[in-house]
């Protein structure tokens, strides 16, 4: 099995899968490794994108406040586990001064594509829609126009051009706690203008898959692999005590990527340790962020922990690719 996409990552955060684990992804033995505290004003440090940067890693951090605001900090690592996040918030610029007025952001994705790190989150603008910059340094972002109208989330970009085009993830939702969503796909020539959209897929309305019966999101950017565009993504289950955030994965068509190859009827991965099931908002695994090793094939995922604190996973390309298709609906 081989990851096309990315870069050799020799300093990838790695722990070897503990002999007493038949799981095909494995929690870091350290978790969480990002707390509440994680900056100066935070409530809770979650839902927060990484990618290797320079000889080490940056972020872009979805830090809560004390009195509950939201929004994204640029923060530096050394070795991926330990962060030193910004005190302030990313100040964008350069966008029209209409788009960059600020309501709230959250959930930051980030992709490298051309050279540039994209970032794209959940971005208010009369409800929540999906908001886009790009930097070279992580002190500087340029911000571009809001991709879609509201109410949107989970905007994913892929890591290069498909077919002469640029492609997003997304999930249409509406202003509150969305208890419905579907994830599409839609195609841009400049990053600017999106269209030519296209269904991808549905939550699934069953007990045969009913950990993604209420709402299904993209998660990290697309691992592009020989076996289709690997997307590890969360779904939601409505249950007498709420949502249950828990996680599957899917491999798209390398070509057409709004085509499902295979796709996990059982979960990857879901609320099991304290820190997932405790937390602001109980019970939440949820995927941002993938760094890959073409090398080694492995990944480690960073995702948020019960809306509160932030963990990192370890798996392989190879298990990923063997758990979807084995499990596949
Ligand atoms: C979603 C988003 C996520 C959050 C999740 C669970 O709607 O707000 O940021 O993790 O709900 O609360």
């Amino acid at each position: 099995m081989h990851i096309l996409s990315g870069t050799s990552l020799p300093n990838i955060p790695w722990e070897d899968k503990p002999q007493s684990c038949t799981e095909p992804i494995w929690r870091f033995s350290g978790n969480p490794i990002i707390g509440r505290n994680g900056n100066k004003r935070s409530n809770s440090v979650f839902n927060s994108a990484v990618v290797p940067f320079r000889d080490g890693f940056a972020g872009v951090f979805r830090c809560d406040s004390r009195s509950i605001s939201m929004d994204l900090f640029a923060g530096f690592s050394k070795d991926g586990y330990h962060w030193q996040i910004e005190d302030d918030p990313i100040v964008f610029e350069d966008a029209d001064p209409e788009i960059l007025k600020k309501e709230y952001r959250y959930d930051a994705r980030i992709t490298m594509l051309e050279g540039k790190y994209y970032i794209t989150w959940c971005n208010g603008y009369h409800g929540p829609t999906i908001g886009a910059a790009w930097t070279e340094d992580f002190k500087i972002f340029h911000q571009l126009e809001n991709a879609f109208l509201p109410f949107n989330r989970n905007g994913v970009l892929f890591p290069r051009k498909i077919n002469g085009m640029y492609m997003m993830l997304s999930r249409p939702s509406d202003n509150g706690h969305t208890p419905f969503g579907d994830i599409y796909l839609s195609q841009s020539k400049d990053l600017e203008f999106w269209g030519r959209h296209r269904f991808v897929f549905s939550t699934i309305k069953s007990d045969y898959s009913a950990w993604q019966s209420t709402k299904v999101g993209p998660g990290p950017a697309p691992i592009e692999t020989d076996e289709g565009w690997l997307l590890i993504y969360h779904g939601v289950l409505t249950t007498c005590n709420g949502y249950v955030y828990r996680v599957g994965t899917a491999l798209l068509d390398l070509d057409e990527p709004w085509k499902v190859k295979y796709r996990s009827r059982d979960y990857l991965m879901a609320p099991w340790e304290l820190y997932e099931c405790v937390g602001d908002v109980p019970n939440v695994v949820f995927p941002c962020a993938a760094l890959t090793d073409k090398d080694t094939g492995r990944i480690a995922v960073y995702y948020g922990c019960a809306d509160t604190v932030t963990g990192l996973a370890f798996t392989t390309i190879d298990e990923l690719v063997q758990f979807t298709k084995q499990h596949s609906v």
